[in-house]
């Protein structure tokens, strides 16, 4: 890549040279002007700088036993759009955090959508079971003291409208997702801070990863509001998420691990019922 016609190569060299700088404390803009100065043309010089710095933090962070990160979901965000065209729906971003990422849509359903997927939920509803770990099978959770129930994906034609919508929102393939959980929270309902992306050391875990790979995100949509309390909560960064009907928090994790700071809960029901439905997005397609 290059201004002038003539490709400039990055080297192993030139990385080697960039970590090296980086480890004695030199700051990005000095190296990138080192860089500059020594005839780098200044496109070229950042992606280098950025690839091999990223690359290097991964190796570091692999060797310390931490799982790989993979790709995960991110909506197109980079010049900040108020609102992202999903092709049938245009849906507001209300606000973005980076690490964690999490992002908070305004209107992702409309309220006559958010009626119809609990109205065909309701009579299905069941207490809420989690997915065992160490067998890889489902149990009650002490922790969930939601019913709920899931869709199979594309069940019904509002589902796949809202499948569809997902998808585009957030740049992840369709067949990706696990079906549609909607869960119903009541007066003291809750559930207790946990991450969605399933435990590599719990022996149950290889099993259910056959299915399409880990977790890598998670969007609540919030179907219901109650009238108080059942905020989606972070702990790790004190952020809690007003369970707004029609918004959707979203939030990724790139390797399975506290890391990523993507503890999350929902918080009890002090009044009123909640209702949300949740998208987990898994790695591959999945079956
Ligand atoms: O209901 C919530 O706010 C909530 C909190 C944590 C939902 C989930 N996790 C989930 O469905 O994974
Ligand atoms: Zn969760």
């Amino acid at each position: 890549m290059s201004t002038t016609g003539t490709t400039q190569q990055v080297t192993p060299q030139l990385r080697q040279w960039i970590v090296e700088q980086a480890q004695a404390g030199h700051s990005a803009e000095s190296v990138l002007k080192a860089m500059i100065a020594s005839g780098w043309n200044e496109d070229v010089a950042v992606d280098a700088m950025e690839e091999t710095l990223r690359v290097h933090v991964e190796s570091q962070v692999v060797a310390k036993g931490l799982p790989p990160a993979v790709r995960v979901p991110e909506p197109q965000l980079g010049e900040s759009p108020l609102y992202i065209d999903t092709g049938d729906r245009r849906v507001a971003v209300l606000q973005t955090m980076a690490d964690p990422r999490v992002v908070v849509f305004g209107g992702v359903l409309s309220d006559e959508e958010c009626e119809q997927l609990i109205a065909l939920a309701r009579p299905r509803l069941a207490r809420s079971l989690t997915v065992a770990t160490r067998t890889g099978g489902e149990e009650v959770n002490a922790d969930r003291t939601s019913n709920g129930m899931f869709f199979q994906r594309a069940e019904t034609e509002l589902v796949r409208r809202i499948e569809r919508r997902l998808a585009v929102l957030v740049n992840w393939p369709e067949e990706n997702g696990e079906g549609l959980q909607i869960l119903q929270y009541g007066p003291g309902a809750e559930y207790k801070p946990h991450y969605d992306y399933f435990d590599p050391t719990e022996p149950g875990t290889p099993t259910i990863l056959k299915r399409g790979g880990q977790r890598v995100a998670t969007i609540v949509i919030y179907l219901a509001e109650p009238d108080k309390g059942g905020g989606t909560v972070f702990p790790d960064v004190l952020l809690e998420v007003a369970p707004k009907r029609g918004n959707a928090v979203f939030f990724s994790y790139e390797r399975p691990h506290p890391s990523t700071r993507t503890l999350h809960g929902g918080s009890p029901v002090l009044a009123g019922e909640k209702w949300i439905a949740t998208k987990w997005l898994r790695e591959r397609r999945f079956e």
